[in-house]
């Protein structure tokens, strides 16, 4: 358990697709990328504390005793491998060649995220509750949804007690402690 502070804060992600493609617009991907990111926190110690996944992009609030780089770095990371490895496998040429690297020679790397990924600490529980709506309303502003609770890809239902029994991620939000209102 831990509170939302300067000590210990929450890290603040948000990572596009490169060249903003619609990587993640079927719920099949989604399942990937869910995946990964569940490996990632398991085998590093990281905590999911909220996500969405949209079609070019994802935003995260995770807490981690690492320093915040090194989490993007993880979760960006183990990602990318599980993606390209998928799209691999079930011989989704079109979209790795749509993924290739600018370089010519024949042994180009995939990116699957753009370079700069949006991050930032968050000290205060004001602007964590914030973050977590903003998250939780992407689908509907969106128009992919009517209510937080229909998209499969978020948080939502976790955070409000309804989680069913195949969530594609699960969060660690029980483990954040609230100072007394
Ligand atoms: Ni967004």
């Amino acid at each position: 358990m831990f509170y939302i502070s300067r000590e210990t804060p929450a890290y603040y992600f948000t990572a596009v697709t490169h060249h903003r493609l619609p990587i993640f617009r079927k719920g099949e991907m989604k399942d990937v990328l869910c995946g990964a990111y569940q490996e990632a926190c398991n085998r590093h110690g990281i905590l999911m504390l909220a996500y969405v996944v949209m079609p070019d992009h994802t935003h995260l609030l995770t807490r981690s005793e690492q320093a915040m780089p090194d989490v993007l770095r993880l979760l960006n990371g183990v990602a990318a491998r599980r993606i390209i490895q998928y799209l691999q496998e079930n011989g989704f040429q079109n979209s790795l060649f749509k993924l290739r690297g600018e370089d010519k020679g024949r042994n180009h790397r995939h990116s699957v995220w753009q370079h700069h990924s949006d991050s930032f600490e968050i000290f205060g529980e004001e602007t964590f509750r914030q973050k977590v709506e903003y998250i939780h309303q992407n689908p509907v502003r969106a128009g992919f949804a009517e209510d937080p609770f229909e998209d499969r890809f978020s948080s939502a239902r976790l955070w409000a007690e309804r989680g069913q029994s195949d969530e594609p991620l699960i969060t660690q939000h029980r483990q954040i402690k609230w100072s007394a209102a």
